[in-house]
């Protein structure tokens, strides 16, 4: 191999570029593997270009552009790699640039705005509605509204808002309706974009809402593929293999899986060739997803890094850590219904997912926004079980560890964390209480769930072992 090898771009990979017709907010790793994935493998690509757009930071964008979009995935089975070039993102911008994101959402050509802002993003209160009031709401509108009323002179800073205001700017130009299709990991995540949209156009101008609310649907999707964060091994590795420089290989999975319901009035790709599926009911495919695979995700993140683990297969080869999942499985798989779920072969492919050494998917890294995640992930099963008189310990055990690292992790990184590190300073079951009651309020408030999480805590100490008291059977009274 050459000791300077070429930069990847459209000279060295010819690519046409697609005009842009989708419209991307949270350019990262997730949306490159899976969405632009999709794109790039439906049979009229060449009519679906992405113009992906950064959060907080410009770098991802300002990479992706010196190789005029294209970057390599890299799909690591257990076995070996292979290597693709990806070409359907063909403009990366900053986030900040809401100059650009106005004038693409409100061309007419624009037909899709598809979001992966992280389940933070969305301002949800504790009960699960949106909050205006939080602090990253309540300021884009007040920026919204520092602007007048006029679009363009507000400047936004969260996704919500820029959206907002983009949005705007599409009503103004009268370029008519679109979709915007969640691809964050939010059980009706369609619906919570439809509120968290709405509840910040409605506290800035009734007549972007009222226009927001007649044009624009909101798509639920279901989004799968484990995507760990890109190393230096894996820069490496692109060089080696592929004899060229990419500085933004993404590295994910075999396994991808895209379920999607709604409307879209003004076009899509035809992602279904690359083996997406359009359903009308989406939430038993949201669940079993959510649950069983976020689900375990989260209670792996909390129990395995107590546990001292890295990764993912790393927790999974430690025996306390397995079996609290398939505990928690247990639950969930008894409020999962219908045959086309296929729940034992769906369990035995994480099982085997989950396992893949050769992906490093970092702990850490899904420990992030807990009070966000559990509550999509822990609480509805914890719900479901007690509801039907058990107590619902497996679910219970993910808030337990959860409550644990947070002994330890003293500055993790969430929504609340202010309120986190608050409520941490508290003793016992006070504590415990505190901790929940930034999940839902509905746990905090029930004395019986604060002394089930209080008493599992420890669980995953480590010489700790399961006791039969961890078994499904443990009963409760019933709807307590
Ligand atoms: C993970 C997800 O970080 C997390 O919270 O559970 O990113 C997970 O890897 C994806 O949803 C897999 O599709």
């Amino acid at each position: 191999m050459s000791r300077n090898p070429p930069a990847l771009d459209r000279t060295l990979r010819s690519f046409p570029k697609a005009p842009v017709r989708i419209v991307h907010l949270g350019l990262g790793a997730f949306h490159r593997s899976h969405q632009a994935w999709y794109t790039q493998h439906s049979r009229d690509a060449a009519e679906w270009g992405i113009a992906a757009f950064t959060g907080r930071r410009p770098d991802a964008a300002d990479a992706l552009t010196q190789q005029d979009g294209l970057y390599t995935l890299i799909e690591r089975s257990g076995r070996d790699d292979t290597f693709e070039v990806i070409g359907s993102i063909v403009e990366a911008v900053d986030g900040a640039d809401i100059g650009r994101l106005c004038e693409l959402v409100s061309a007419k050509e624009t037909s899709v705005v598809t979001l992966t802002i992280t389940e933070a993003a969305y301002g949800l209160a504790a009960d699960g509605s949106f909050d205006a009031g939080s602090p990253g709401a309540a300021g884009d509108v007040a920026r919204l509204r520092g602007g007048a009323g006029a679009v363009g002179t507000g400047t936004p800073t969260t996704p919500l808002g820029r959206l907002v205001l983009a949005l705007a700017a599409r009503r103004d130009a009268g370029a008519g309706p679109l979709a915007v299709v969640s691809c964050d990991n939010l059980s009706r995540n369609g619906e919570v974009a439809r509120h968290a949209v709405l509840g910040m156009a409605e506290a800035w101008n009734a007549g972007v809402a009222a226009w927001i609310g007649q044009n624009v649907s909101f798509v639920s999707t279901s989004v799968d593929r484990i995507t760990p964060r890109t190393t230096p091994a894996d820069i490496a590795e692109v060089e080696e293999s592929c004899g060229y420089c990419d500085n933004s290989p993404v590295v994910a999975e075999p396994f991808r899986n895209w379920v999607l319901s709604g409307e879209f009035p003004a076009g899509r790709p035809r992602w279904e060739d690359a083996g997406a599926v359009v359903v009308d009911d989406i939430e038993p495919y949201e669940n079993r997803k959510l649950w069983l695979l976020n689900g375990a995700h989260s209670l792996l993140a909390y129990a395995g890094q107590l546990r001292g683990h890295t990764t993912v297969s790393e927790a999974l080869n430690d025996r306390l850590c397995r079996e609290a999942m398939e505990l928690f499985w247990d639950e969930a798989a008894a409020h999962l219904d219908g045959e086309d779920l296929h729940i034992p072969e769906y369990r035995q492919a994480l099982r085997e997912r989950f396992g893949n050494a050769r992906i490093a998917h970092h702990l850490s890294q899904i420990a992030v926004d807990g009070t966000t995640k559990l509550r999509m992930r822990a609480l509805p099963v914890l719900a479901a079980e007690r509801a039907q008189g058990r107590s619902g310990a497996g679910s219970a055990l993910m808030l337990a560890a959860w409550v644990d690292y947070l002994a330890q992790e003293h500055e993790p990184q969430d929504p609340q964390a202010s309120a986190l590190s608050a409520a941490n300073g508290l003793e016992g079951q006070d504590r415990v209480a505190a901790l929940l009651s930034l999940v839902s309020p509905q746990l905090a408030d029930n004395p019986r769930i604060v002394s089930l999480v209080a008493g599992l805590c420890g669980a995953f100490a480590a010489e700790a072992r399961f006791t039969p008291s961890l078994t499904p059977q443990q009963t409760s009274g019933r709807n307590s």
